[in-house]
């Protein structure tokens, strides 16, 4: 089968949008639906295919709607049901398809649900979320039910004061975690969650960690590392349970009787044998994953922000990548590309340079070049196609919104106190990875606040360098960084065979500065070398062979001679 035959979400560019962050329509300071209604023209400018929105479902906020409280209602500050048909309907007249973001391992803790579950021990719904007796040390203090530790910090359980009992939670207190043992459970979740939507037409659904459904049924304590705490890291015992593929299976069957596609996201899961239980058409379950191997680059091992800005390297770059990228080399599987999305920070500030306005506009297109010309199916996040980078070191911690930020920095805070080295390693590392980066208002023009509201005040602050970095300068710059997603975005599609649907593979590995990798397609003889210099110096050659191939498109208008120039990138084909 040549690409062409493929269904339509493997060939698919995927534009990602943030609703809070995107486009105010009403000048209240939070983007809304109008606002994405607005720019769809922009966005099917850029030449994607497809868009995928984060939740903007109905929500108290403690996670930025990561926390639903009613899965068939809209935030009001976003807009309504009707405002989403519309959406709906303004994709699909350009088009464009829609993905939404499916959040089923957990609710909100107000959602109708939990707020039954919670009401008594004996209520119908107690056993829709997880609920457990306390545990009681040898002194009689109150513990626990086990040792983990939550995604943003602190125990996994909090107690219930009404029904004195403890309730599973992963992500906030507010995000009580779904029982999914329960089949009842599970039916309504399909029925509110995803067909009240499926039958709205959207055309499938980017899945919340989506390998945390099935917890280790014993619920055991997680071995100790953190030695200094009571709360350890328990990946393992509530990532990728016993249960997982049977009920990713369910899931599936729903999807299949709309046509509908999936991208679930998996957490925690680097080994490539796991993935493709997931992946694998002949598996049924999902259609794709987002693989966590290089955008976990540089964090902390038991810590997320227990690190220092840029500790990884290239080898290790080229490793996680490779390891994504071999998922295409399997028949019935696929894979997806992306450095960015609302949980990362700045792809340039990371992995290329945003030290001068020159470095910053060569490694955002060499990190396009690059990301255009991998395998799978590529997601852009809103501010990626003109080149976003992160907040500035100046700016105050205060203007760290997310709850993972805070929550991590109140505990170092806590812990080592102010003016601490600790602290200020903290602070050094939310510089560089928080989430908050992605979430800043998107940057559309010259005017106050980017042109991202008209009103007095945005939720979040914008970006220092907006005057400079908006869509409306980039529109009219040819060499802006818009201009070259865009020309990259078209030779994909003119070399999908090569580009989308090829076969990876690294080549001058162990090579510290540069990375070069070869592309072949499937079912032709056709054959692309590319070649980035991931540094900010002039770098040599690589030792790759480039024999009959010909420079299709590069970051600078022509070969250098001898060297690579600070963040070159070339396509040969
Ligand atoms: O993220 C889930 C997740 O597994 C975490 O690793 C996440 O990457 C987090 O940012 C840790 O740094 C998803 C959503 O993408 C995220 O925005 C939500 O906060 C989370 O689920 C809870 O719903």
């Amino acid at each position: 089968m040549t690409i062409t035959q493929f269904p339509w979400w493997k060939q698919a560019t995927i534009y990602q949008i943030y609703p809070a962050s995107f486009k105010d329509s009403n000048g209240d300071g939070v983007g809304d639906l109008p606002g994405i209604i607005s720019q769809l023209d922009y966005i099917k400018s850029l030449g994607v295919d497809a868009i995928w929105v984060c939740p903007m479902y109905d929500s108290p906020q403690y996670d930025m709607g990561y926390d639903i409280s009613d899965y068939e209602n809209v935030y009001p500050p976003y807009g309504t049901v009707q405002d989403m048909d519309d959406l709906i309907e303004g994709c699909h007249s350009r088009g464009i398809r829609i993905i939404l973001d499916l959040v089923i391992n957990h609710t909100s803790h107000l959602h109708l649900w939990f707020q039954e579950s919670r009401s008594s021990r004996s209520s119908p719904k107690r056993d829709w979320y997880i609920w457990r007796p306390a545990k009681y040390d040898a002194a009689g203090n109150r513990k626990p039910p086990n040792n983990w530790r939550s995604n943003f910090g602190g125990s996994a359980w909090e107690w219930d004061e009404g029904t004195q009992e403890y309730y599973l939670h992963l992500f906030c207190p507010e995000q009580p975690d779904l029982n999914w043992e329960n089949p009842l459970t599970r039916a309504a979740i399909y029925e509110s969650a995803m067909e009240f939507w499926l039958r709205k037409g959207v055309d499938g659904f980017r899945i919340d960690t989506v390998n945390m459904y099935s917890k280790d049924p014993d619920l055991r304590d997680a071995p100790v590392i953190d030695h200094e705490s009571e709360w350890q890291l328990a990946v393992d015992y509530y990532c990728n349970g016993p249960h997982m593929h049977t009920y990713l299976r369910e899931v599936n069957a729903i999807l299949a009787k709309y046509n509908a596609m999936s991208v679930g996201e998996l957490p925690n899961t680097p080994d490539p044998a796991k993935v493709l239980k997931y992946v694998s058409a002949r598996e049924r379950q999902l259609n794709m994953v987002f693989n966590f191997d290089v955008v976990d680059l540089g964090f902390g091992k038991d810590q997320k922000f227990d690190t220092v800005p840029r500790s990884w390297k290239l080898d290790d770059f080229r490793t996680a990548l490779t390891r994504t990228q071999s998922l295409i080399s399997h028949d019935d599987a696929w894979t997806t590309v992306f450095l960015e999305n609302h949980d990362q920070a700045r792809s340039i500030t990371r992995f290329g340079s945003d030290r001068t306005p020159e470095l910053r506009n060569r490694s955002g297109k060499m990190l396009a070049l690059m990301l255009a010309s991998l395998s799978g199916t590529l997601y852009i996040y809103q501010g990626q196609e003109i080149g976003a980078v992160n907040a500035p070191e100046t700016w105050d911690i205060s203007e760290y919104k997310d709850v993972e930020s805070s929550n991590f920095y109140n505990y170092m805070r806590a812990r080592f106190g102010d003016g601490s080295a600790e602290l200020q390693r903290t602070e050094l590392a939310l510089q560089h990875l928080a989430r908050d980066h992605a979430r800043l208002p998107m940057q559309w023009d010259s005017t106050k606040h980017a042109g991202f509201t008209t009103g007095e005040a945005s939720w979040m602050r914008v970006n220092d360098d907006w005057n400079r970095c908006n869509v409306k300068r980039e529109c009219l710059d040819k060499n802006s960084v818009l201009h070259f997603w865009k020309r990259m975005l078209t030779l994909r599609k003119k070399y999908k065979e090569l580009l989308v649907g090829g076969r990876f593979e690294p080549l001058d590995v162990g090579n510290e500065s540069v990375f070069a990798f070869e592309k072949r397609a499937k079912t032709t003889e056709d054959r692309a070398v590319v070649i980035l210099n991931f540094t900010d110096k002039e770098q040599e050659h690589p030792q790759v062979d480039i024999g009959g191939l010909e420079r299709l498109v590069g970051n600078y208008d022509e070969d250098g001679n001898r060297s690579l120039r600070p963040f070159e990138a070339v396509v040969y084909v």
